[in-house]
Order: structure tokens, then C-alpha cells, then sequence
């Protein structure tokens, strides 16, 4: 699972994105009892939506080809996670968590591993990077509490990002294996102190099938820069989310639509040109 690509390309990145995709669990195991007739609406209302779009839009027999050999391209790519997570998951994200009273949450994206190695004690550390680790350093302080304002001490803050180039670690080959991914588990209070580096703006492969989407298309292929969180405590949702940074460009027409305003951080310098920044979290117990 953590076969690590030899080459920075979407093809590469991508055929690891669907491995981790495939191998993290039964993606069927949840649906197999679902009934016949729930399956049957969703793909008879997406098929019709997509027979409508050709009705009103005269498409030709050229385009329906060119459609057919692109979605072959995606999955020739190992693209699938990245196109459904990049135009699709931000939907999904916002039926799953419309209930919750908590902290907003955002998309997961393509680049999550699970089990990255603990860094804290008593909820202070610092994520694995190089020696040369280039981006601001930031201090990154906060609080894990229940809605009810109970501070939560036994959770977890995962914490993934890009490095300073817009790479992940295990998508791409030049970093070690869980380079900018830590497990933070907090401290008393349910305080946690967290130490790591301001990660740039992203941009989305583009050598590959979802590149090719956008250049014809016209579209741009950038996210702001962001870090990606799972807060977990037992007995409480999951919370899956990114943190932004203000001012980037990109806040305002993310490629992934999933930036919202709750999830824009308040960094202030330090004046040694490090940052420091407080944002805490509140789950939702989950429901019975
Ligand atoms: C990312 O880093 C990301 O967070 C998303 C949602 C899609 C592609 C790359
Ligand atoms: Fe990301």
C-alpha cells in the first residue's frame, strides 16, 4: 500500500491514489444491503441527467467519442479519485455533515493515509520534515472540545499537507515516506500545540486525463494552499476538514469548491518569521 511513485506525474500519482483508494478498505462493504430500488433512482436520475445535457446541447457523435476516450484516459491515469474528489465530493461533503452542530467540515481529497506516526506528548509536536524544510514555520495551537464545551483529552488530530513544491508525500518521490503527515494526539484540556510549516497553493496534476479536462475546458488547476485535519474522539464524529490561509487567490475559486469562510485561518507573525496561529475544534457526539 505505500509503494511510493518513482515519477512526479499524474500517472504515477494517480495509480497511487487509487491503490491507497482500493486497499484502505471495502469500498462495498457499507453498501451491500442497499436496496435494489435506491440503486435504480440514483443511476436512472444520473443517466437522465446526462441524456438531457445531450438533448438540449445537440451533442455530436465527435463529442460523444471524444468523451468515451477521455473517461478510458482517467482511469488509464489511475485519475478517478482525483476527478471524483476534485467535482464531486464537495456535494457529498455537504449532505454528510448538514446536521452537525460542530465545527464545519470540507472534502478529504485523494491524499489522505491513514496511521501517520504520533508526534505529540501531552499534545505538543512537531510533524516529520527535513532538515531544509522550506515554508514559513508555523505554531499552530487549539483546543479539541464536544459541542457541549466538554474538552475531549482522548482525541486525535491528524494532520497532512503539500511541502513547500505543492507534492505529498507517497504520491510523489522525493520525499521520505511520511514527510508533513502526523498523528497528534492532545494533551490535557484537550489542548494541542502543533508544529509545522505553512504549506504553498496547490496545483492539480496536469499532464494527465483531469489536466487535459481543464486546458480544454479553459479552467485553471489551482487550490489555495491548505492543510488537511481528521479530528477523531470515540463516541464522536469524525470530523474530515482543510484549513486556508487569507489572502491566497485561490480562496475564492478553489478547483475543489472547498474553501468556506469558517475554515480561514487568523495567522499572525511572530516577528522571528515564524507565524503562529489558535484554531480548535468542536465535535459532534454522534447520533443514536
Ligand atoms: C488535493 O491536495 C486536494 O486536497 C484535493 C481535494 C484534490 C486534489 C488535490
Ligand atoms: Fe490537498
Amino acid at each position: 500500500m505505500t509503494t511510493i511513485p518513482t515519477e512526479a506525474t499524474a500517472a504515477a500519482a494517480g495509480a497511487n491514489a487509487t491503490a491507497h483508494f482500493a486497499s484502505d478498505k471495502d469500498p462495498y462493504a457499507a453498501v451491500k444491503d442497499v436496496p435494489p430500488a435506491r440503486v435504480d433512482k440514483l443511476a436512472r436520475r444520473v443517466l437522465a441527467a446526462v441524456h438531457d445535457t445531450i438533448r438540449e446541447e445537440k451533442v455530436t457523435y465527435d463529442e460523444y467519442n471524444a468523451l468515451k476516450a477521455w473517461l478510458i484516459q482517467v482511469g488509464k491515469d489511475g485519475e478517478w479519485p482525483l476527478f471524483l474528489d476534485v467535482w464531486v465530493e464537495h456535494v457529498v461533503e455537504e449532505v454528510a455533515t448538514e446536521h452537525r452542530e460542530g465545527s464545519k467540515g470540507t472534502i478529504e481529497g485523494p491524499y489522505y493515509v491513514p496511521n501517520a506516526p504520533e508526534c505529540a506528548e501531552n499534545g505538543v509536536g512537531t510533524i516529520p520534515m527535513r532538515e531544509d524544510e522550506a515554508g514559513t514555520k508555523l505554531t499552530w495551537t487549539g483546543t479539541v472540545t464536544a459541542t457541549d464545551g466538554t474538552p475531549l483529552e482522548n482525541a486525535k488530530v491528524e494532520v497532512w499537507h503539500a511541502d513547500n513544491d505543492g507534492y505529498y508525500s507517497q504520491f510523489e518521490p522525493s520525499q521520505p515516506q511520511w514527510n508533513l503527515r502526523g498523528t497528534f494526539s492532545v494533551g490535557e484540556g484537550g489542548r494541542f500545540e502543533i508544529h509545522t510549516i505553512q504549506p504553498a497553493p496547490y496545483q492539480i496534476p496536469t499532464d494527465g486525463a483531469c489536466g487535459k479536462l481543464i486546458a480544454a475546458a479553459g479552467w485553471h488547476a489551482w487550490r489555495p494552499a491548505h492543510i488537511h485535519v481528521k479530528v477523531s474522539a470515540p463516541g464522536y464524529e469524525l470530523l474530515t476538514v482543510q484549513l486556508y490561509f487569507p489572502g491566497d487567490e485561490h480562496n475564492d475559486d478553489d478547483i475543489a469548491s472547498a474553501v468556506k469562510p469558517e475554515l480561514i485561518l487568523d495567522p499572525k507573525p511572530a516577528g522571528d518569521g515564524t507565524a503562529t496561529v489558535d484554531y480548535g475544534f468542536v465535535l459532534d457526539p454522534v447520533r443514536n
